[in-house]
């Protein structure tokens, strides 16, 4: 059983509160719990954390490297300026999962760079919750080698 360490950056603790219309109305717990379920159903543990601080989610990755075997992370808009971010998972040993629940290519330019999406395995986004869960099966199928 792996440790899968899901991170929220700046402002997803607002989630469900406004812009449903963007962000749909589940909020940050719902899509902790959506992930903790399908992480469970591939045999890993997911770890949570939330922080409107850069500097907070740097050392959370700091902290999972020898220890957490995968990291999923929506940066919320550090993604798009958060260089600190790029170099703290670029030191992380395994993969790394980036996820949108809008996608941000489909809307203001500002959104459409990813200073994180160089250094992820992978990135999904605009599937809301459900992105989540495919995050969570690519990173299993990822550790197990599949
Ligand atoms: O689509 C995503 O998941 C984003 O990471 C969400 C970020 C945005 O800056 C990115 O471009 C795309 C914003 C999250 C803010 O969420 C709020 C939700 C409700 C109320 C206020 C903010």
């Amino acid at each position: 059983m792996a440790i899968i360490l899901l991170l929220h950056g700046a402002n997803l603790n607002l989630l469900g509160e406004r812009e449903p219309e963007v962000y749909g109305t589940s909020n940050l717990a719902d899509y902790v719990t959506a992930t903790t379920i399908a992480g469970k159903a591939a045999g890993h543990t997911v770890e949570a954390m939330q922080s409107n601080h850069e500097g907070e989610l740097i050392e959370a990755i700091h902290k999972a490297r020898g220890r957490a075997a995968a990291i999923i992370i929506n940066p919320g808009a550090f993604t798009h300026y958060a260089w600190a971010i790029h170099d703290a998972l670029a030191a992380f040993d395994g993969p790394v999962v980036e996820v949108h629940i809008s996608n941000p290519n489909a809307r203001e330019p500002w959104r459409n760079t990813s200073v994180v999406a160089p250094v992820a395995l992978g990135s999904i986004a605009g599937f809301g919750i459900h992105g989540y869960e495919l995050a969570v099966v690519a990173v299993s199928r990822v550790l197990a080698g599949k």
